[in-house]
């Protein structure tokens, strides 16, 4: 756990969709707004198919862009749906999930959002490398802390202790 400038940011193990204390959820999003694997199927499953039926107006997205919805039966009020960049293919690769998570901190903060929990974007079918993935995560909050007003409570939610490992650190080295 870490605190700066009144703002508490940590690192948990455990499912995006099962954070039942934080107002916003990040999805892991693919361009259609749609179900899909890891973070979009865990989302959309637990919020059910009143969540895809409102995406669906808001589909396509493109790569670095974060669209808003509610939470439907998830205990969330609201999820952020971010495409992150496929490593590989969309390109400038750093800047694309760099804006994944200045736009996501953007549209909670429009929304008077007080806590929001983020996954690894891109990580998973996207490719992204942990390691290089969490630096960029923790830089961009680094640099978007000062602008916050109403976001007091960032919490990275990891599915593996490797990944919750590398988070701690890389989160430590940003805010050190
Ligand atoms: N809670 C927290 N983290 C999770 C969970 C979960 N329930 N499930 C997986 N992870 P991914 P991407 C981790 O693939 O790379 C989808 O099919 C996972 O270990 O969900 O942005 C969409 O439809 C990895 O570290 O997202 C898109 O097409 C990280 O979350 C595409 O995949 C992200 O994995 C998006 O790919």
């Amino acid at each position: 756990m870490h605190s700066t400038q009144g703002i508490k940011i940590e690192c948990v193990k455990g499912d995006i969709a099962d954070q039942p204390d934080i107002t916003a959820i990040v999805n892991a999003a693919n361009a259609e707004l749609r179900i899909g694997g890891g973070v979009a199927g865990a989302i959309h499953r637990t919020a059910g198919p009143g969540l895809t039926k409102e995406c669906r107006p808001m589909a396509p997205i493109k790569p670095g862009e974060a669209v808003i919805s509610s939470g439907h039966d998830l205990p969330n009020k609201y999820v952020i749906h971010c495409l992150g960049p496929v490593y590989g293919r969309d390109n400038p690769k750093d800047k694309l999930l760099a804006d994944c998570y200045r736009n996501a901190l953007r549209l909670a903060e429009k929304h008077d959002i007080d806590s929001i929990a983020f996954p690894a974007l891109s990580t998973g079918a996207f490719g992204y490398p942990m390691k290089e993935a969490a630096k960029i995560a923790f830089a961009t909050i680094r640099d978007e802390i000062p602008k916050l007003e109403f976001v007091k409570e960032i919490r990275f939610v990891l599915f593996s202790d490797e990944d919750l490992k590398v988070h701690q650190q890389i989160m430590e080295e940003a805010f050190s």
